[in-house]
């Protein structure tokens, strides 16, 4: 069967700011309390959709969620206005209102795990929003998530969705962000490869810093959901020493595509045998892997945490060459420059790399892979998705103009009291929905 990779990126929400929520994410703790622009935020988003969509990839567009969510504040025992709501909670409790001000659902690499059809029983694509339940900013992501995937990819025959895997410790689950596929063509059945970072009842090593979001049983509970067989997967613990060097999700160390493994030489715990599990599975479906490790002695962990080498995302022109499209602050590191320079000249398995300015993203920790979620869809199945979010240059100029009409240009924490936010955020939602024709994707409960 054939099938094409399409990549959905998120929208950077009205609200993007650094209020260094995010323990274990260094440049989200690095950054707290400095100046954000949600505006160039949002520009610079959309402006990797569209010359990634130029290029002839499949590009499609997710919306940022209601922020601050007034839902969520009320949930917490605020009441009154939704005005009054915030500023009470701006006097009182200042780290709930920065939680419901968060726009983290922009990093749709967490918004879900996506299997494709090749690889499901009932040959349809499957789909678990993740609970995201390490932060408390994040797992208020999962209910509008469902509902925007719903949205998006209409239609029980081609799609099937889950409930977001129960928030207890041990189900922590991060979606995509710790999910790659293999296969030798994206329309063939594939291998999916699950990583976490510790195992509640399996016991083993655990990082000892900072939180692993994600556990073994999360993993294997959504692998079990999808339906993904012994032959179909493969679990793999990332080393525990790099999850307290700040890598707190697997694509920040790690990408994969088809038959590529683009990764750090300290990955995963016990990676050669890692690699031969893969290997051997990958060659039962046709395919042999290829490993690009990147060795210590070329990119510290430290370099690859800054720079966010990994956090990169692999795709396959139409000609068949493989392009690594990495952030501006890959060329910025002397060393990940040379490496990369090195890495094309060698004419290995990577053939262009491509850079962008995400500056404002990258931040808060959310590089080019973080900012887009994967999904293999046949030619039937890319007929059913909601035809509004693919990028061309008609929804490109739409959004540009809704972004420059509705974004302001400067954020700091102290804005976050300012209630009028909510309003404006609202209305541009609003206009975004008829946009994209969402339907009733967002609970707005209005309270004036
Ligand atoms: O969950 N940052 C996000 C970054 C997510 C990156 N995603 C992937 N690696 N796929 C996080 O840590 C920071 C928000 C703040 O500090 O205000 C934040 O949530």
């Amino acid at each position: 069967m054939s099938a094409r990779e399409a990549n959905f990126d998120g929208l950077v929400g009205l609200t993007h700011n650094y209020s260094g929520l995010s323990f274990g994410n260094v440049a989200s703790q690095n950054n707290a309390a400095s100046v954000a622009n949600p505006r160039a935020a949002a520009r610079q988003g959309l402006r990797k959709m569209k010359a990634l969509a130029d290029l002839g990839f499949l590009q499609g567009v997710l919306p940022p969620q209601e922020r601050p969510s007034a839902r969520f504040l009320r949930a917490q025992g605020f009441t009154g206005t939704d005005h009054e709501m915030i500023m009470r909670a701006a006097k009182e409790a200042p780290a709930i209102l920065a939680a419901a001000s968060s726009a983290s659902s922009m990093w749709v690499a967490n918004a879900a795990t996506v299997s494709p059809s090749a690889d499901t029983p009932d040959g349809r694509v499957h789909f678990t929003p993740a609970s995201l339940s390490s932060k408390l900013h994040r797992a208020i992501e999962a209910p509008t998530t469902g509902r925007v995937l719903r949205a998006v990819f209409a239609g029980d025959s081609h799609f099937a969705f889950h409930e977001p895997l129960i928030g207890a410790p041990a189900m922590g689950d991060e979606g995509a962000a710790n999910h790659t596929r293999f296969c030798s063509d994206y329309g063939e059945a594939g291998v999916e490869f699950f990583v976490y970072g510790r195992s509640e009842f399996g016991g083993g090593v655990a990082p000892q810093r900072y939180p692993a979001r994600q556990t073994l049983e999360a993993s294997a509970a959504i692998a079990r959901l999808h339906g993904l067989g012994e032959n179909a997967t493969v679990f793999a613990q990332q080393h525990p020493d790099v999850i307290d060097a700040g890598v707190f999700h697997n694509d920040v160390i790690a990408v994969g595509n088809r038959d590529l493994l683009f990764c750090h030489q300290n990955a995963f715990l016990n990676q050669p045998a890692v690699y031969e599990e893969i290997r051997a599975k990958l060659a039962a479906r046709g395919a042999q892997l290829r490993v690009v490790e990147v060795p210590v002695a070329a990119v510290p962990v430290e370099d690859a945490v800054s720079s966010y080498l990994f956090n990169s995302q692999l795709l396959t022109r139409a000609d068949g060459k493989t392009v690594l499209v990495v952030p501006q602050e890959c060329r910025d590191n002397p060393r990940v420059s040379a490496y990369l320079d090195q890495l094309t000249a060698s004419r290995g398995p990577i053939d262009e790399v491509l850079v962008f300015d995400l500056r404002e993203s990258m931040r808060n920790g959310g590089g080019p892979a973080c900012l887009r979620l994967r999904v293999v869809l046949s030619d039937a199945e890319q007929a059913a998705v909601n035809p509004q979010v693919w990028i061309n240059d008609a929804r490109f100029a739409q959004l540009d103009s809704w972004i420059e009409r509705h974004y302001r240009d400067r954020l700091v924490d102290a804005d976050l009291a300012d209630p009028s936010l909510l309003d404006e955020c609202r209305t541009a939602l609003d206009e975004l929905t008829r946009i994209l024709a969402l339907g009733s994707v967002y609970d707005f409960q209005l309270v004036n």
